[in-house]
C-alpha cells in the first residue's frame, strides 16, 4: 500500500528513511527527536553538527547510524501558534522536501511522525490532515511506500465531528448476524421491523436480474449478451471495464485506490484474480463505484457487505456520502481500530 497510516515507535520501523521532527539547530532535543538520536547513537549527533542547523519548513538528511533505516530525513515543522501565521504552509513544505530528499536518495520506503503535533502544538487532526494531502499529491506522481507513524493511539484523533457521526451511524446499522432475526421477534411477541436496507438493496439487485430476463424478447440481442457476460465476467475484467467505463487511465485508478503499480499489474494479467477484500473495496473506492455496483464488484470477488461488521458499515457510510477519498477512509478505519483500505 504506497501511504500507509501505522501505529509504531518511529525508531523501529525498518524502511529506507525515517523521518524526524527536529528543531532548527538540528542539535537533538525532546519527543521523536530525542528518541530518534537515542537509538541511532552518537555518530547521528556527530554528523548533525556539520549540517549548520536547518530552516523551519526545509530537510536535511543524514545516515541512520544504530537505526534499522538507512537514512534520517530531519525536517523543522513550524511552531503553531493560532494557524494564521502560515504554519500549514510551513507544515506542507517539510513533507515536500523530506519526499523530495528521500526521492534523490532513491528511497523506495519512508516514514514519517506527525510532524509539530507535539511539542511545537499543531492540532493533531490538521497535522493528519496536512500530511495525508502532501503524501497523497506526491504519491501520484511517484513510485513509494509512505508511512506515518501514529506513536500511541491517544495521540490520535480524526474530527471530532467525522469521529461521532460514523460512531451514530455504526450505532444505528450494526447488527449481529447471528441472531435469527425472524425467530427473535416470534420468541419475543415482537412484530418484525421493515427489512434492513441492506437486504432490501440486495433482494433488488435479484429483481433486476429476473426484470432483465423477462424482458428478454423487449431487449436488443446485442444488449442482453453484454448484460449477460457482464454476470459472468470476473473481478479482473470488472475492474478493467469500469475503468474505461470512467475514462480513468490504470495508473490513475491503482493510484486513487492506494495499490501499488505490481499489484495491479498483477490482477490485469490474471483474469482469475482473487484480491483480498480490502484491495477489492479499494477499486470499488477509486471508481467512485455505487453502493450496489460495489456490492456487485465484491461479489465477483467472492465478498459481501454486512451489517455484523464495523468495517463494512464504515464503508457503507462514505459511500453513502459520496467521500471516495481514501486516505480519508482510512484515517477513519484507523480511528476505529479496522484494517485499512489497500493491499
Ligand atoms: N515514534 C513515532 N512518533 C513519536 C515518537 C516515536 N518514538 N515519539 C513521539 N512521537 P514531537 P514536534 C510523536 O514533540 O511537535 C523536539 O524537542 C508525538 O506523539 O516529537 O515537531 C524537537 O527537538 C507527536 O505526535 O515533535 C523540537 O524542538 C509527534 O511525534 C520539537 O520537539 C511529534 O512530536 C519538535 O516538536
Amino acid at each position: 500500500m504506497p501511504l500507509e497510516i501505522v501505529r509504531n515507535d518511529i525508531t523501529k520501523m525498518k524502511v529506507d528513511a525515517v523521518v524526524n521532527a527536529a528543531n532548527e539547530s538540528l542539535l537533538g532535543g525532546g519527543g521523536v527527536d530525542g528518541a530518534i538520536h537515542r537509538a541511532a547513537g552518537a555518530g547521528l549527533l556527530a554528523e548533525c553538527r556539520i549540517l549548520g542547523g536547518c530552516k523551519t519548513g526545509k530537510a536535511k538528511i543524514t545516515g541512520g547510524y544504530n537505526l534499522p533505516a538507512k537514512y534520517v530525513i530531519h525536517t523543522v515543522g513550524p511552531i503553531y501558534d493560532d494557524g494564521k501565521h502560515g504554519e500549514k504552509a510551513l507544515l506542507e513544505s517539510c513533507y515536500r522536501e523530506s519526499l523530495a530528499l528521500a526521492k534523490e536518495h532513491n528511497c523506495e520506503t519512508v516514514a514519517f511522525p506527525l510532524i509539530s503535533s507535539g511539542v511545537y502544538g499543531y492540532p493533531k487532526d490538521q497535522a493528519l490532515k496536512v500530511a495525508i494531502d502532501v503524501i497523497s499529491d506526491f504519491l501520484l506522481e511517484n513510485e513509494m511506500t509512505v508511512y506515518i507513524v501514529i506513536f500511541d493511539k491517544a495521540a490520535y484523533k480524526i474530527s471530532e465531528k467525522l469521529f461521532s457521526d460514523i460512531a451514530e451511524y455504526i450505532d444505528d446499522n450494526y447488527v449481529d448476524e447471528h441472531t435469527d432475526y425472524s425467530r427473535e421477534c416470534m420468541r419475543m411477541n415482537a412484530p418484525m421491523a421493515p427489512m434492513a436496507p441492506r437486504r432490501a438493496r440486495r433482494k433488488k439487485t435479484e429483481v433486476d436480474l429476473s426484470e432483465m430476463c423477462d424482458c428478454k424478447a423487449m431487449l436488443a440481442e446485442d444488449d442482453l449478451d453484454a448484460k449477460l457476460r457482464q454476470i459472468d465476467e470476473s473481478f479482473s475484467q470488472m475492474l478493467l471495464r469500469k475503468i474505461d467505463e470512467k475514462g480513468m487511465t490504470d495508473a490513475e485508478c491503482y493510484k486513487k485506490a492506494n495499490i501499488d503499480r505490481k499489484l495491479f499489474s498483477k490482477i490485469r494479467s490474471d483474469i482469475h484474480y482473487k484480491p483480498s477484500k480490502p484491495t477489492a473495496l479499494a477499486f470499488a473506492i477509486s471508481l467512485e463505484l455505487s453502493l450496489l455496483e460495489t456490492e456487485d464488484m465484491l461479489r465477483k470477488a467472492g465478498f459481501a457487505l454486512s451489517h455484523s461488521n464495523k468495517f463494512d458499515i464504515i464503508i457503507e457510510y462514505f459511500i453513502s456520502k459520496g467521500n471516495y477519498n481514501i486516505f480519508e477512509i482510512n484515517e477513519a478505519l484507523f480511528a476505529f481500530d479496522q484494517s485499512l483500505l489497500g493491499a
